[in-house]
């Protein structure tokens, strides 16, 4: 089971939660403990020094070369930024090249509420994004926040944008789109293109129990900061290798063995 921590994301801010880290170094130390409580892949946003989101592709190298001068944790980038970013901005993490390069991308194949806002990805902007990530050799995780995402990369395959199977995240949860419920999981699983893979990202109160939800289907789990900051009623997770430890627990409970990095590049067919 590949365990994802999503360390930093666009929405949670230090008022919400003393524990983000925001500089390259406080990414790299909070990687570096997901990977011993064992995640495999981190996915990534940056921050500016004063701890607004950016997709500054200079943040980026940063935060990467101290992670990789850390950990082996494999790095994915997201292209999804903060709401109102435009395409550009987005894709800072995508012009990394060499020792800098992510090993995958994030690209969300369709148009939600995000809250009060809107995470705006009409056609032509999601496949804009698949040119570039395919353009740099790198397979894209297809951020699902609703069923309709699912058949959309059957599209983007036809177009030769996305290579199938691939490897798709389940966003559940974000207010204004698809909740997390179990049924709703299966019903995600059933729409999936043959032999894909997939991760369920669970929002708020329902990503810890949705690590277990997607151990018993033979899944992989997305757990941070970035989705929630609460390791149990009340408690902040002091990092984000708290959320992860605590879903290692519940993975190894439900019979799972926890990928290495290296068993993460197999069984996400990263090359
Ligand atoms: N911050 C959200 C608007 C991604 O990383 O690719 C979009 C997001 C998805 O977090
Ligand atoms: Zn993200």
């Amino acid at each position: 089971m590949v365990i994802t921590a999503a360390l930093v994301g666009a929405e949670t801010t230090r008022e919400q939660t003393p524990y983000l880290p925001i500089t390259a170094e406080e990414i790299a130390e909070d990687a570096a403990k997901c990977r011993e409580a064992g995640a495999a892949m981190v996915h990534i946003h940056v921050r500016t020094a004063e701890g607004r989101p950016s997709q500054d592709a200079e943040l980026f190298r940063a935060a990467i070369r101290a992670i990789r001068k850390r950990t082996d944790i494999l790095v994915q980038v997201s292209t999804g930024g903060a709401v109102g970013m435009d395409v550009d901005e987005r894709c800072g993490g995508l012009t990394l090249t060499g020792a800098d390069k992510p090993d995958m991308a994030t690209l969300t194949t369709g148009t939600v509420n995000f809250g009060e806002e809107v995470f705006w990805n009409p056609r032509p902007l999601v496949r804009d994004i698949a040119k570039r990530i395919k353009s740099i050799g790198l397979k894209p995780e297809l951020e699902c926040f609703d069923v309709g995402m699912i058949d959309e990369a059957r599209y983007l395959a036809k177009e030769g944008l996305v290579e199938l199977p691939a490897h798709f995240d389940f966003v559940l949860g974000v207010p204004g789109t698809l909740q997390a419920r179990p049924e709703v999981l299966d019903f995600m699983i059933a729409a999936l293109p043959e032999g894909s893979s997939w991760t369920v990202a669970g929002v708020g109160r329902q990503q810890l129990p949705f690590v277990e939800e997607a151990a018993k289907r033979g899944g992989n789990a997305r757990v941070g900061l970035e989705d929630n900051i609460y390791l149990s009623k009340g408690v902040l997770a002091k990092g984000n290798f708290e959320l992860v430890a605590e879903a290692a627990k519940r993975a190894r409970a439900a019979g799972r063995e926890l990928a290495t990095p290296e068993q993460a590049r197999q069984l996400l067919r990263l090359g």
